[in-house]
């Protein structure tokens, strides 16, 4: 692993000024934790299980329709993303893949795992993208402006199959066994498309990329209740999703991303359902204080983060069966989106450490005792546990920092990329 750009003598030797607080940090925690019949060794070793992906997307700067503000040293290309993809992994250890985007990561599907390879990385979902124009792509001519897999005209509906088979086919290459189908297909105004129609003509494309599904590859579709179509999106919500991935078959499930509800939605209670039906395909994490803000996993509301693992760990065999894919999926505005990365990581990971803190037992008790208070107490007992140090012991013994934005802030990685990177025009860079 001689391409990681974090030099490895850096992390020891940050690691051995800090390990002696988190010893005594840990063990403190341990003795609590213990008292409580729980092994803090085996909340760290599930913890070090867990994984997320990065996505490729989420290494730039993102923007807002208003504007966007570059930071300096953003990634030119793919490759690029790669390696701060690394960075991230190499300090925060939780993020070992990368969630690619097509067509804005295309290029050679070789070169790219070789890439990947060298630096310690695998590669997630693949994500397709029918919500933009793609003016420089021959086989890709005709507008999305008034939708893809559900346009009126056949034929933008053909381009738009045709793209998520090659975006399958290139996810092959690389080693990817999952496609996540996001749409923005919908309208502005009542009466703009027939509800029915419109859905109807979207299950008929989705059944043909379904069609063309590997074997062992898994189709995830994502709803998303409002943005760009203001009035009424073709993929909207739960109820809609559910009913997509019943109607394709047993390679289809949910995605939940968590910006893509309304105000209030009650997300948790969503994923117990998905559970339940086996329809749960896995997450966008990010956090929202209005709507879609896509803010950083954890930022706003970590409770219903915490709620959201809560489920997760009640559901046991049944969520193992389901093995729901885990990514990221949120815009850096205002922040270096490695730090942003690094850290949305680890709050997810406190959220599930902390949920394997509630003692289930004593739940039910309460539960079946109609005992609200001590059930409600039983779950905040757990969430306010502060798991720092199991996050950070789970990190150092897979060789990444115990304080992993202080490492990186101390290696000079981003004024040594921006030196390397000079600003380029039209960086690409956005949110799904
Ligand atoms: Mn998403």
């Amino acid at each position: 692993m001689t391409d990681m750009p974090i030099d490895p003598s850096r992390i020891e030797s940050d690691n051995a000024k800090r390990n002696p607080d988190l010893e005594a940090d840990y063990a403190a925690l341990g003795d609590q934790l213990d008292r409580r019949g729980i092994s803090i060794d085996a909340i760290v070793q599930a913890v070090r299980g867990f994984k997320v992906a990065v996505p490729s997307w989420g290494v730039g700067t993102g923007g807002t329709r208003f504007a966007r503000f570059p930071g300096p040293g953003e990634p030119r290309g793919i490759m690029e993303k790669l390696d701060d993809c690394a960075v991230i992994q190499q300090l925060g250890r939780a993020t070992p893949s990368v969630s690619l985007h097509i067509p804005w990561d295309r290029t050679d599907p070789a070169a790219l795992k070789e890439k990947a390879q060298g630096l310690g990385l695998t590669f997630d979902a693949m994500n397709s993208n029918t919500f933009q124009d793609h003016p420089d792509d021959p086989k890709q001519p005709l507008s999305y402006k008034y939708g893809s897999l559900s346009h009126a005209d056949k034929a933008v509906r053909t381009q738009a199959i045709e793209h998520n088979l090659e975006v399958i086919e290139f996810g092959q290459a690389i080693g990817s066994t999952a496609i996540t189908v996001w749409i923005g297909d919908g309208s502005n105004f009542p009466g703009q498309v027939d509800l029915a129609r419109s859905f109807e003509r979207y299950l008929e494309s989705a059944k043909a990329i379904y069609r063309a599904l590997p074997e062992d590859w898994r189709l995830f579709t994502e709803h998303k209740m409002y943005e760009p179509a203001f009035y009424a999106s073709v993929v909207q919500d739960w109820g809609t999703n559910l009913l997509i991935a019943q109607e394709l078959g047993t390679k289809a499930f949910c995605l939940v991303d968590l910006g893509h509800h309304a105000p209030n939605v009650n997300i948790e209670q969503i994923v117990s359902r998905l559970i339940f039906a086996e329809k749960l395909g896995g997450f966008h994490f990010n956090d929202s204080k209005y709507g879609d803000d896509d803010l950083d996993a954890g930022s706003i509301d970590p409770f219903r983060l915490f709620l959201v693992f809560n489920e997760l760990v009640e559901a046991g065999d049944a969520l193992s069966r389901l093995h729901p894919a885990h990514m990221i999926d949120q815009s850096h505005n205002v922040t270096d989106p490695i730090e942003s990365l690094i850290r949305s990581a680890d709050e997810i990971r406190r959220a599930y450490a902390q949920a394997l803190l509630v003692d289930r037992a004593a739940l039910r008790g309460f539960q079946d005792e109609n005992d609200p208070l001590m059930a409600s107490e039983c779950l905040k007992r757990a969430f306010r546990t502060d798991v720092s140090p199991i996050l950070a012991k789970a990190r150092s013994m897979d060789g990444g920092a115990i304080d992993p934005i202080a490492t990186y802030r101390a290696s000079g990685y981003r004024n040594r990329i921006a030196e390397q990177r000079p600003a380029a025009a039209g960086s690409r860079s956005g949110i799904v």
